[in-house]
């Protein structure tokens, strides 16, 4: 039974069994009411919209054609996820995306059982989709598992390898290449799409068979088109070929936003036992709204915006970001040394590589989602006495860990880390924070392991990793804005294993690494004008630890606290056992090393989150009045 105009169908609509229940000629209406239902949410959230916007028509085609959730859609990435999650029980809490104690701006087991699989790094979903085949075929189940990948995150060697293991294994799944790169995409239509339909059919028996089919019944002109568009769907097009080789049959491609033609394609694939089946479907991103479609980045993050004009509400900075401070250095330094390269990983515009690569095109590469390889390709230019930067985020470096120890640190290779978003992120939440890199490289042996107090400390790190050509060095900064220094037209090279006093006490020592530098010095004016006399220290370094500088704030002050924002076992961890071997631990030394807590705070407004950890003046506070025994001084006293 068809609505009548205007009616919100999608009010009806609070679950997928809610949406199967319509008819089909329904669901364009659907689509129409989910799209504005994400901008709007959006528009007051802030967050990823232009990929949601180019998978409306695929999260109602899938959520109509499958028996979600006992049949799984993993949404690769997940940052796509919002129409999905309007479709799945939670639009009334759509306006929370992102927000604090509201939901996740991407898929997550704990929220929903129509996310089967947690997900924000990309590139897992066939592998985590393959392993619930696996477990389906284990126990006799016969649910669909449905990957939704897409043609960026379809550039990292995970993607393959899980192919690759799926071609072999042979199990039935379905992966969805949701290619939304118009500069590649073939060109798709209603006879690419019916070859599609008909090749993905039960009565199909060999494509070539099908479209003589099709083609006998039709003028020559229009026959050789169709021939043309059969060699595009299953054979010409490399992409086919490729996905065939690896095991899978290539379906495709189809136009990822009309119904009439993926309604069809699924239901085929749903109602056919193959193995392992690829559809291809083409999309835009950021489709539908106008503002999104045409931004250089399809909107891909947004802050919130004015619907109508698709203005968004950045806050005015008041210093620039350290990426921009990074970005600007490191352009200083390639200036002078032209074996300075950089590379990203697929995040030009995050990374701030997007200047570097105006100023040197020929000197920056962009490997793709492809962190491991970002690794071992500057690696090899290392070999060559080149000077990579391979500036990766904090999170996703994690991924490239055995590439860091064994083709960079065993073999000593000058490779340099910038290391951005290092520590807490805010609406991103825990599967972009930046919590582990300190501990997993300050226990390489030959590590250098720096991290920026300020803007300016990032520009003088900048500058001493361009000069450091003796092993690994890396250097870590927050995400957001700087403090608002001055800058130096040009880093100064800082001695290795150095730190620097920056202020000086006699009873209590704060000893930071990296950006809380500014808690630091806000919690010593409070504890200074509670009579309690503070040194601040910048370590610069957590390897190699600056031991002199260490060793004195031990003797001379009752109270040593360290800070970082970085898990258990990074910079106070190390502090600690160095103290420990120096015998400095037994005269009686109150000593507390403040790090991020170990759990995995989920996403809120970064100082909720900072609150949270206990890695703000308050938290530094704590510290030393609880090591001291006494108490807290209250907010009136302290004002
Ligand atoms: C391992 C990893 N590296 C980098 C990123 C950052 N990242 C998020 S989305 C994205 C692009 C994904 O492109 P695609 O898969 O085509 O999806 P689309 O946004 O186009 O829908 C990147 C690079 C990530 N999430 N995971």
């Amino acid at each position: 039974m068809s609505s009548k105009p205007n009616t919100p169908l999608l009010d009806k609509v609070n679950s997928p069994e809610d949406l199967r229940a319509l008819e089909e000629a329904d669901l364009q209406q659907i689509a129409e009411e989910l799209r504005s239902e994400t901008i709007d949410a959006v528009s007051i959230t802030g967050g990823h919209l232009g990929a949601g916007l180019g998978v409306v028509e695929l999260t109602v085609a899938l959520h109509y054609v499958f028996n979600t959730p006992d049949d799984k859609i993993i949404w690769d990435v997940g940052h796509q996820c919002y129409p999905h999650k309007i479709l799945t029980e939670r639009r009334d809490r759509i306006r929370t995306l992102r927000q604090g104690k509201g939901l996740s701006g991407f898929t997550k087991r704990a929220e929903s059982a129509y996310d089967p699989f947690g997900a924000a790094h990309s590139s897992t979903s066939i592998s985590a989709g393959l392993g619930m085949a696996a477990a389906r075929d284990l126990k006799g189940g016969d649910n669909n598992v449905i990957a939704v990948i897409g043609d960026g995150a379809m550039s990292a060697g995970m993607a393959y390898e899980a192919m690759n293991n799926a071609g072999h294994l042979g199990s039935r799944l379905i992966v969805i290449l949701n290619d939304n790169d118009m500069s590649i995409a073939p060109p798709v239509g209603a006879m690419s799409a019916y070859l599609a339909k008909l090749v993905s059919g039960p009565t199909y028996q060999t494509f070539r068979d099908a479209a003589k089919n099709i083609a006998k019944n039709l003028p020559k002109p229009v026959f050789e088109k169709a021939a043309r568009a059969e060699e595009y769907a299953r054979g010409f097009w490399t992409g086919g070929t490729m996905f065939e080789e690896l095991g899978f049959y290539y379906v495709g491609p189809v136009d990822g936003h009309n119904l009439e033609h993926l309604l069809p394609v699924l239901k085929n694939v749903r109602d056919t036992h193959h193995g392992p089946v690829l559809i291809h479907a083409v999309t835009q991103k950021g489709k539908g709204y106008a503002p999104a479609e045409g931004a250089k980045d399809k909107y891909h993050g947004v802050a919130k915006f004015d619907v109508i004009t698709g203005k968004q509400s950045k806050p005015k900075a008041n210093a620039p970001s350290y990426t921009n401070v990074f970005a600007t250095s490191l352009i200083k330094e390639a200036e002078a040394d032209d074996k300075v390269v950089a590379i990203t990983a697929a995040m030009p515009d995050g990374t701030g590589l997007n200047l570097f690569g105006e100023a040197f095109p020929e000197r920056t590469y962009d490997v793709g989602i492809a962190e491991q390889h970002a690794v071992t390709f500057a690696a090899g230019l290392a070999t060559e006495g080149y000077k990579p930067f391979a500036a990766i985020y904090s999170t996703f470096l994690q991924r490239a860990y055995d590439q860091v120890i064994h083709d960079v640190a065993i073999q000593g290779l000058p490779v340099r880390f910038p290391i951005d978003r290092a520590g807490l992120v805010g609406a991103d939440g825990p599967t972009h924070a930046g919590a582990f890199d300190t501990a997993f490289l300050s226990c390489l042996p030959g590590f250098v392991v720096m991290a920026a107090a300020d803007e300016v400390e990032l520009r003088h790190m900048v500058a001493t990793a361009a000069a450091y050509d003796e092993g690994p060095i890396s250097f870590r900064y927050p995400r957001g804005e700087g403090v608002g220094l001055d800058m130096p037209e040009r880093g100064s090279v800082l001695e290795i294993g150095k730190g620097v006093i920056r202020r000086e006490g006699t009873k209590v020592a704060l000893l930071s690494f990296g950006g809380r530098m500014g808690e630091c010095l806000k919690a010593a004016d409070e504890l200074d004008a509670a009579g309690l006399s503070t040194t601040v220290a910048d370590a610069r370094f957590a390897k190699p630890l600056d031991m002199d500088m260490i060793k004195r704030l031990a003797r001379e002050h009752e109270v040593l606290v360290t800070i970082e924002e970085g898990s258990a076992g990074g910079f106070g961890s190390h502090v600690l056992t160095r103290l420990a071997e120096e015998g400095l631990l037994e005269n009686g030394l109150k000593i507390r090393t403040l790090t991020l807590p170990d759990i995995f705070i989920d996403h809120d407004k970064p100082d909720a989150m900072y609150d949270k950890a206990g890695l703000n003046c308050d938290g530094i506070l704590k510290a030393v009045f609880t090591a001291l025994g006494t108490e807290m001084l209250t907010a009136p006293q302290r004002a």
